[in-house]
């Protein structure tokens, strides 16, 4: 356990979020055997004390019930007709050891593969790294990196000639021009953005620019937005550049003196005009303008400028030149390398900084070591004391999974991420997954997506279980520290991984793994990891274990006898290129992959919610944390969901190209007519079908190889429901009753449905809420469902049928509280129910209109909605309506708490107070 600069009691483990790449310190308060609370680290330097909704609910998803959404021992599919059943270690490992050299003995060891996470710890990544390319010989290890962090890391490459984020947290602090570039940053890194407030805050004459078309919560605390049209943001930064230029705002000397390549640069933008700039990204030529004189402060060198960016650059097919034509004005303008300026890409993931460090992916090194270098190939297998390293990149994310369809890749280990979930073309990644003749799949939840292809199911710990490093956004390395025992089985990824190693070592007759893989502890490998970086970019020869948890977090570069980090690189312009010059890169204009035309008219984006990670696999099992969107919901413009003949909140299907869903529409003030946004978050486990990704595209960017994301063109149309009828049931579950055992029975009887949004909602009591369209359900699939919602007794519910009008409405009412529903046919009072459901009220009312032919909720009662504060439960429409009662906001939050503790909500209660 560590020993933290203030003392903690012996109950206390400092350790790290397992969420977002801000990286927040936290502190797990808990008995040895169960984590019994979390509060923010006040000494850890990324959130001195703070935390979001996601991290302070951290503890809510490691209670004894979540026990039976994780994966607690491996598990064995004999063959792909049986199911997997329980097995030993022994076994397991034995039997994934066998499989995997069958196919390295009979294919060669490129029909192998691993596919792992940037929330992977930097020892795990290690592990795998040096198992794919140090034992097994290949470079078949690609990362969900892919799919978020590759374009940044490629666009820096291009230009500074190093994967380095060149600032820190704290520029925050000194800019006077914040740029935020395809970044919700109020929703995905809610404490970076607590700093931003706080910034603005201390220095009102700041600027902050949002690009993004969306006008997100981020945008709407903007001194100006510049809702772009999606995938145009090269020509913006083009335009803004010329506007430089022609203002003569850039810094020649700077250009000189560390640059090349701006001459060629000069010339492709003379041709980006305002006006032809504003015509491509639908802006006006005064926001360019606008946007170009604020960045290069008219010219004032003394003043800074600061970009912090996103998905919205990287999940592009020119996702790299998005990077590189942002990166082209922080070096035109010399804003760069001094305090308050530089081009701040953020990570996504906690540990995506720690994957590239180890290059751990399918065309990077050790060390950001490049693969097409002799030098550095010869370096890494000098470090690991083999021959060589092969060198021939391997297959990237969306290649491999093309490649397991393709049937030559044969064997795959995937570990800390959901490709049935997460990766574009669903119907491709299935049939991957099918086709793949093992598949191992590493987890720590057993019923994600992925988990169901799982030939062989490995049990992983997880946060408050596990131990090692991680590194953040800004280039800071922190501990993450065990709090309580693994669960069942579960294991730690890299022992897994070192286990696996030294087996397949031995199954392959090679007679160096055990000096390959000699590791006891995870210290021995981070020591050999900080060995691999000695004399490159990122050298931490000076640190360790013990200064990390002495001194805390700790910034890269630290070499050996350095006194401390670096907060800020390059500052003597001087670049880790060949010719120690950044290099402009000439950047133009390109399309989307897809276009709306006539059968796809609609421009769609995917992206994030405040409150949810992912796959939900962890924040699934939390019900507060679906109160700010509580189902499914693509957002749409009102005038689109008109047209359409539609009503706020009707199903609607969508579809593109490669698959089709069926959501709810929701009127919103975000998005621009002909555009749509759905949240990434929805898979096949909260929707029916394939989720979201069974509409996105695979097409990828030439040099990152990032699949575009970001925009896919599709169809809304009203739902048609043929003969489905609605279902809306929902069960409040109370203490002695696990909820997640109940969202697990609900997702088994409607596994087959085609529409079924599963969710829940509610705190202290949650309440699982099933939506779905269905065909008449038999006898014994009615019975199923019924038994789950705790409806199957007749003697103690409520029943009531109208057979002419096929609508039936059943429910039991247990202490005069309604305790579970089910509504078929009719639905329209679900919404009532609900929050009656939710607040414990009396079912009075409600056990009349169970028994009448009444449809809609009785007049006088409207539904709380949206849930804007989710630590006080405070919903918009509570807000909202006393704000028009004529109190203040700051009246409001003394009342009602919103906006009074993690501060998540702040950017909504702005929103809602300037309407
Ligand atoms: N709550 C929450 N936080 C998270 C995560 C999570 O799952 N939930 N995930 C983490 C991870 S791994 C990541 S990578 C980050 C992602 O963090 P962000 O990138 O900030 O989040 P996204 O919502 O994916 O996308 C950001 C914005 O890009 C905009 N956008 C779309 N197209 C374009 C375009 O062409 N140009 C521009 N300029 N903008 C565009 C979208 O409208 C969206 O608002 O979040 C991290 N934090
Ligand atoms: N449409 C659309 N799709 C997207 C995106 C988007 O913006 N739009 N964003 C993309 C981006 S940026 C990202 S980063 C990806 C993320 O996609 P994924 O990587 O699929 O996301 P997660 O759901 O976080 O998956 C991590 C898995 O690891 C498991 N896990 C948690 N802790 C541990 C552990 O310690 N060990 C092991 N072995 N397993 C563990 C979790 O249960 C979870 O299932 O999604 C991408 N997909
Ligand atoms: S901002 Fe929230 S999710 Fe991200 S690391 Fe901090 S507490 Fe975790
Ligand atoms: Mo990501």
């Amino acid at each position: 356990m560590n020993q933290p600069a203030s003392p903690a009691s012996p109950l206390e483990t400092k350790s790290t979020c397992c969420y977002c790449g801000v990286g927040c310190g936290v502190i797990i308060e808990h008995d040895g055997q169960q984590i019994t609370g979390v509060r923010g680290d006040p000494d850890h330097p990324a959130n001195f004390g703070r935390l979001c909704t996601k991290g302070s609910t951290l503890h809510l998803t490691a209670t004894p019930d979540s026990q039976v959404v994780r994966a607690l021992y491996p598990e064995l599919r004999p063959s792909r007709e049986a199911p997997r059943a329980r097995t030993d270690w022994d076994t397991a490992l034995r039997h994934a050891a066998d499989k995997f050299a069958t196919v390295i003995r009979e294919h060669g060891p490129n029909a192998v593969a691993f596919y792992v996470s940037g929330q992977l710890l930097t020892e795990d990544y290690y592990v795998f790294n040096k198992l794919a390319k140090g034992l097994i010989g290949t470079n078949n290890i690609d990362t969900n990196s892919r799919l978020c962090m590759s374009s940044a890391a490629t666009g820096y490459k291009q230009t500074l000639g190093a994967d380095s984020p060149p600032g820190c947290y704290d520029d925050l602090k000194h800019t006077d021009c914040l740029f935020l570039a395809g970044s919700n940053t109020a929703f995905a890194h809610p404490i970076l953005f607590r700093r931003i407030e706080d910034a603005r805050a201390l220095n009102p004459a700041m600027k902050m620019i949002v690009v993004d078309p969306r006008r997100t919560d981020t945008a709407e605390q903007a001194d100006l937005h510049l809702a772009l049209l999606p995938g145009t943001d090269i020509a913006l930064y083009n335009a803004m550049l010329h506007v430089m230029l022609w203002e003569e705002w850039i810094k020649p000397e700077y250009i000189g003196a560390h640059t090349e390549g701006f001459d060629v640069l000069r010339r492709t933008v003379r041709e980006y005009t305002p006006a032809m700039a504003a015509e491509i990204c639908g802006l006006t030529k005064k926001e360019i303008e606008t946007a170009a004189e604020w960045f290069a402060h008219g010219g004032d060198a003394s003043k800074a400028t600061m970009s912090m960016y996103c998905m919205g650059l990287n999940q592009s097919t020119h996702g790299t030149h998005n990077n590189a034509a942002l990166i082209n004005l922080h070096l035109a303008t010399a804003q760069i390398g001094k305090p308050g300026a530089g081009p701040f890409s953020l990570t996504g993931q906690p540990n995506a900084m720690g994957g590239r460090e180890v290059g751990g992916m399918a065309t990077l090194l050790s060390g950001h070591r490049d693969m097409d270098n002799a030098e550095h190939r010869a370096e890494v297998a000098k470090l690991w004391g083999i021959p060589s390293v092969p060198e021939q990149a391997g297959l990237t994310a969306i290649e491999l999974f093309d490649a397991m369809a393709a049937g030559t890749v044969k064997a795959v280990w995937i570990s800390c991420t959901n490709p049935a979930q997460s990766m574009p073309d669903q119907n491709l990644v299935r049939k991957a997954l099918e086709t793949c003749e093992f598949v191992v799949v590493q987890e720590a939840y057993r019923n994600t997506e992925t988990a169901r292809y799982a030939d062989l199911l490995l049990p992983a710990t997880s946060w408050g279980e596990k131990t090692g490093t991680v590194t953040n956004s800004e280039r800071r390395i922190s501990r993450v520290i065990q709090a309580v025992p693994a669960p069942g089985e579960a294991r730690h990824d890299w022992d897994t991984a070192v286990d696996f190693a030294r087996r397949l070592g031995n199954e392959l007759g090679d007679t160096h793994t055990s000096a390959l893989f000699p590791y006891t502890n995870e210290e021995d490998i981070w020591n050999e990891h900080r060995e691999s970086t000695r004399g490159r970019d990122l050298d931490i020869t000076g640190l360790s274990y013990a200064t990390l948890e002495q001194q805390g977090p700790q910034q890269w570069p630290f070499p050996q006898g350095a006194s401390g980090g670096k907060a800020r690189l390059y500052e003597d312009g001087i670049y880790p290129t060949a010719s120690g010059r950044a290099k402009f890169v000439a950047t133009e204009h390109k399309d989307t992959v897809e276009k709306a035309d006539a059968r796809y008219p609609i421009r769609m984006t995917t992206g994030r919610l405040r409150d949810q990670w992912h796959g939900m696999s962890r924040t699934g099992t939390v019900a507060r944390l679906y109160a700010h969107e509580a189902e499914p919901m693509i957002h749409m413009h009102a005038a689109d969901i008109d047209r359409r003949g539609l009503k706020d909140g009707e199903l609607v299907r969508v579809k593109s190209r490669r698959g089709e869903i069926v959501v709810k529409a929701l009127a919103s003030e975000t998005v621009r007519p002909g555009q749509a946004f759905l949240p990434m978050h929805w898979g096949s486990n909260a929707l029916g079908g394939l989720g979201t990704n069974a509409l996105t595209l695979k097409s990828f960017d030439p040099y990152s190889k990032q699949p575009e994301l970001k925009h896919s063109a599709v169809q809304i149309s009203k739902y048609v429901p043929g003969d489905s009828r609605p279902l809306v049931a929902m069960r409040r579950v109370e203490a002695g009753t696990n909820a997640l055992e109940v969202l697990e029975e609900l997702r088994k009887q409607t596994a087959d449905m085609p529409q079924a949004a599963l969710t829940m909602i509610g705190r202290e009591t949650p309440v699982v809420v099933l939506k779905a369209q269905t065909e008449a359900l038999s006898a014994d699939q009615q019975h199923a469902l019924d038994v789950a919602l705790s409806l199957a007794d007749d003697t103690q519910c409520l029943s009531y049928q109208d057979k002419r009008r096929d609508i039936a409405k059943r429910a039991r009412i247990d202490n005069n509280k309604l305790a579970a529903v089910r509504l078929t046919g009719e639905i329209k009072g679900a919404g009532w129910l609900q929050d009656m459901m939710v607040n414990g009220g009396t079912a009075t009312q409600a056990r009349q209109w169970l028994l009448a032919p009444l449809a809609e909720a009785p007049t006088g009662v409207t539904a709380r909605g949206k849930i804007i504060c989710s630590c006080f439960d405070v919903s918009e429409n509570e807000i909202s309506a006393a704000l028009k009662a004529g109190e203040s906001m700051e009246q409001v939050q003394a009342r009602l708490k919103c906006g009074t503790n993690c501060g998540s909500c702040v950017p909504e209660l702005k929103r809602l107070q300037s309407r």
